[in-house]
C-alpha cells in the first residue's frame, strides 16, 4: 500500500509537470482526479505517511501566525535600469572597456515579485521573498500551492534558485471581474496582485489566486560546474523548473536592440505582463571579472519600457527646503492613479525645469511614473488651456525663514543660506537619524517637527539630551511612556555606532554613506580624519578632489569642530569599528562556512567575528573550504564537510578559538 502511495505521488507530480510546465497534458483531467482521490483516501487512512511532496499539499490549508524572517545566504541583488538606446550603449561600452566582448542572454522582464526557492536533496524546503535583498520573509506555505514550482527535482541536489512569481493577465481579469461583482476594490496591476496573494497567512487564499512562477537565476553556478547563464537556464529546466522560453543568446549589442524591438512590438500578445527586457552577460567568468557595485551586478541591466502617461491638473506649485538649503518647486496635482499607485505630488526640480516646460498653475499636464521611480511631470497640454491659468512665479525668500535666497552664477538652484533656518535644521535632523546614518528608531519626520517646534530639538546635540525632558515628553499628546522610553533607548544605542554612520549623518556635502565608510575605514578615528590634508584625502582610492575639498572645508569650520567636541563629550563613539582585525592565527587566511543555528549569536554575527579575526566566509562547502562551523540542525553542508574531510568546529570550539588571542 505504501508503495502504491509513493507511485501515486510520482504519477500525479509528473502529470502536473507535463500539464503546467510543459503545457503538454499526458493524462485527462478525469484520470488526474481519480488518482488524486485515491491518494487522498490513502492519506486519510495514514496521515503519518503524508509527504511534503505529495500533490495534496498544493491545495493549501496551512495557516501561519506570522511571516518568519529569512536571511539570504547570498544577497538578492537589484538590477540597474536603462531607459533608452543611449543608456543601453553606455552599459555595453562599460563592459567593452574592460576588454570583454560578451555574448548576452536577453530575457523578458516579468512583472511580478521575486522569490528564492531552496531545495535540499532534491526536495522543496523553503521559499522566501526578496525583502530588502538581505532579509526576506518565509512564504513556503503559499509557494507550495504554485503548480509550476516543483516539489521534487529530477536529481537529489541541494540548490537555491531565484525567479519571479506572477499572475497571468487572464487570472487578473477573472479576479477583478469577480471583485467588481462583489463591489471590492480592483487589483491595480499583476505585481500588486501577486504580492497581495503571497502575503496571505492562509495558503488556501494563495492557492485560489492561480499564481505562476518563472525561474531565471542560479546564484552559485560554479558549484554545479556551470560556466554560462544559458547552461544555468538549461540545467534548471532539466531539474524541473519552468523557464521562460522567450530568451535569446545573442552576439553583440545590435542583436540586443533587435530583441528589444521585437518584444516591445509584441508584448501585448503575451499571456502575462512584462515591464522590460533583462540583459545578462552569458559567461560566468566574464560576470565575475565585471563584478558588482554596492547594489547591482555590472554584468546585467534591465531595459524598462517607456512608462504609462496620465493626464491630471496642476493645482499649485509649492516650495520645499532641503537639508542643504536647496529650494525645490513641487507640483500639487489632482490625485491620479499611475501604474497602480496614487500620485498627488511630483518634483519640478528647479526654476528652469518649470520655465522650460512653460507650466502654469491650473494647466493639464501629463504625468509619468516608471516603476518605483518618483513621478515626473512630462509636458503641459497647451491646447487645453482655458485662460484661467496663473503664471508660475519663482520665490526669492525662503518660504520658512524668510531670508533672501541665493543662486550661484551658472547654477540652477536657489539656496537658503541661513544656517538657523528651521526647515534646513529639521531636514538635517531627519538625515542624522535616518537608516544609513545613526539609525535611530522612533524619530520620524513628523515627531522631529513636533519636538523642534516645541523647542526640545534644535541641533543634533539636542537629540542626546532628550532624556532630560523625559517627563515632559511623556505628557505630550500622542506619545506614551513606552514609546518615549523606546526612543531614548534607541538614542542611547546609537552612541555605539561605528564612525561611518556619524560621518554620513553629519551631512558633509558630497559624503554619502559609501564615501563615509571609505573615510572611516581609512582614518579609523574622527581625530585622524579631522587632521587629514587635502593631498592625503585625494590619494585615497575613490575619493576625488571634490569630496576631499568638501571634507577639509567642513572640518575647518570652528562651529563644526565644536559640534564634534560636544558629541564626543556626550559619549558618542568616534572610532571605526569594522576594521579592528586582530590577526588570530586560527582564522587568518582560512575560508569558513557557518551552517546550522548557533545559540549565542546569529550566523551573520558569526561571519562578522570570523572576518574581524582575519578569516574569509563563503556560503557553500567546497574542497577548498578551511573549516566548517556547525550549529544545531546543520543539514547537508555538514555532511558535505565530513565527506570532504574538512575540519569541523562546533559552537563551543568556535568560541574558544575566537577567544584565543594569538597576537
Ligand atoms: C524578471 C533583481 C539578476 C540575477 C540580478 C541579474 C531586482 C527583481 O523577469 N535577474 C529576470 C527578472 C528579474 C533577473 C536578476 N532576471 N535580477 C531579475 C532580477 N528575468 N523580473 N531582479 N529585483 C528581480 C528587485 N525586486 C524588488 C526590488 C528591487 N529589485
Amino acid at each position: 500500500m505504501e508503495e502504491r502511495y509513493l507511485e501515486l505521488i510520482k504519477i500525479l507530480n509528473e502529470a502536473n509537470y507535463n500539464y503546467h510546465v510543459l503545457d503538454q497534458p499526458t493524462i485527462t483531467d478525469q484520470e488526474f482526479d481519480k488518482y488524486l482521490r485515491e491518494l487522498i483516501t490513502i492519506e486519510n487512512e495514514h496521515p503519518d505517511w503524508i509527504r511534503d511532496d505529495s500533490p495534496s499539499q498544493r491545495i493549501g490549508g496551512q495557516v501561519i501566525d506570522e511571516f518568519s524572517k529569512v536571511t539570504h545566504e547570498i544577497p538578492m541583488l537589484s538590477l540597474s535600469n536603462v531607459f533608452n538606446e543611449e543608456e543601453i550603449m553606455a552599459f555595453h561600452n562599460r563592459i567593452v572597456k574592460e576588454g570583454i566582448h560578451p555574448k548576452y542572454v536577453c530575457e523578458l522582464k516579468i512583472d511580478g515579485l521575486s522569490v528564492s526557492l531552496l531545495y535540499k536533496n532534491g526536495k522543496f524546503v523553503r521559499a522566501a521573498t526578496r525583502g530588502d535583498g538581505v532579509v526576506g520573509e518565509d512564504i513556503t506555505h503559499n509557494v507550495r500551492t504554485i503548480k509550476t514550482v516543483p516539489l521534487t527535482l529530477t536529481e537529489p541536489v541541494d540548490i537555491e534558485v531565484r525567479g519571479e512569481i506572477y499572475m497571468s493577465k487572464k487570472t487578473l481579469e477573472e479576479i477583478n471581474r469577480n471583485r467588481a461583482e462583489n463591489h471590492l476594490p480592483l487589483l491595480q496591476n499583476p505585481r500588486n496582485a501577486a504580492a497581495g496573494s503571497i502575503r496571505q497567512l492562509d495558503s488556501k487564499i494563495a492557492a485560489k489566486r492561480n499564481l505562476d512562477c518563472f525561474i531565471y537565476h542560479l546564484p552559485n553556478p560554479l558549484d554545479y560546474g556551470i560556466a554560462t547563464h544559458q547552461e544555468a537556464l538549461d540545467y534548471m529546466q532539466h531539474l524541473g523548473f519552468k523557464i521562460n522560453p522567450n530568451n535569446r543568446l545573442v552576439d553583440g549589442i545590435d542583436e540586443v536592440l533587435e530583441f528589444i524591438g521585437y518584444h516591445t512590438a509584441h508584448r501585448k500578445e503575451l499571456p502575462y505582463e512584462i515591464d522590460g527586457i533583462v540583459i545578462k552577460v552569458n559567461s560566468i567568468r566574464e560576470q565575475q571579472e565585471l563584478g558588482y557595485t554596492v547594489k547591482y551586478p555590472k554584468w546585467a541591466t534591465a531595459y524598462k519600457f517607456p512608462a504609462e502617461e496620465v493626464l491630471t491638473k496642476l493645482r499649485d506649485i509649492i516650495f520645499t527646503v532641503g537639508r542643504t538649503g536647496q529650494i525645490t518647486p513641487n507640483a500639487v496635482l489632482d490625485p491620479v492613479i499611475v501604474m497602480g499607485s496614487t500620485v498627488s505630488r511630483a518634483t519640478l526640480h528647479n526654476e528652469d525645469f518649470v520655465k522650460e516646460r512653460d507650466l502654469m498653475i491650473g494647466d493639464i499636464v501629463s504625468i509619468r511614473k516608471a516603476g518605483d521611480v518618483i513621478p515626473e511631470v512630462i509636458e503641459v497640454k497647451k491646447e487645453r488651456r482655458t485662460g484661467e491659468e496663473q503664471p508660475f512665479v519663482m520665490i526669492h525668500e525662503c518660504p520658512i525663514c524668510g531670508s533672501t535666497l541665493q543662486k550661484k552664477p551658472d547654477q540652477v538652484d536657489y539656496f537658503c543660506l541661513n544656517e538657523k533656518c528651521p526647515a534646513r535644521n529639521i531636514e538635517g535632523l531627519v538625515h542624522f537619524v535616518s537608516r544609513n546614518a545613526m539609525n535611530i528608531d522612533g524619530l520620524g519626520e513628523k515627531i522631529i517637527e513636533d519636538f523642534y517646534n516645541l523647542g526640545y530639538l534644535g541641533t543634533i546635540v539636542d537629540i542626546y539630551s532628550l532624556g532630560q525632558h523625559r517627563e515632559d515628553l511623556t505628557l505630550l499628546e500622542g506619545y506614551g511612556e513606552k514609546s518615549i522610553d523606546n526612543l531614548l533607548l534607541s538614542i542611547e544605542d546609537s552612541k555605539k555606532n561605528s564612525l561611518e554612520r556619524l560621518l554620513f549623518g553629519l551631512g558633509i556635502a558630497h559624503v554619502g554613506s559609501k564615501t563615509a565608510k571609505i573615510l572611516a575605514s581609512h582614518y579609523l578615528t574622527m581625530n585622524h580624519l579631522m587632521e587629514a590634508t587635502l593631498e592625503q584625502l585625494k590619494d585615497i582610492p575613490d575619493v576625488g578632489p571634490i569630496i576631499a575639498q568638501s571634507v577639509v572645508l567642513y572640518f575647518q569650520d570652528p562651529d563644526h569642530r565644536a559640534l564634534i567636541e560636544e558629541l564626543k563629550q556626550l559619549g558618542i563613539n568616534m572610532n571605526y569599528l569594522g576594521s579592528i582585525v586582530s590577526q588570530n592565527e586560527n582564522f587568518v587566511g582560512k575560508t569558513f562556512v557557518v551552517t546550522g543555528t548557533l545559540s549565542s549569536m546569529t550566523r551573520e554575527e558569526a561571519k562578522e567575528a570570523i572576518e574581524q579575526m582575519g578569516g574569509k566566509t563563503v556560503d557553500s562547502v567546497s574542497k577548498k573550504t578551511g573549516v566548517v562551523i556547525v550549529g544545531e540542525n546543520p543539514g547537508s553542508k555538514y555532511e558535505k564537510a565530513q565527506s570532504f574531510g574538512i575540519p569541523i568546529w562546533n559552537e563551543d570550539e568556535f568560541i574558544e578559538y575566537l577567544k584565543t588571542d594569538t597576537n
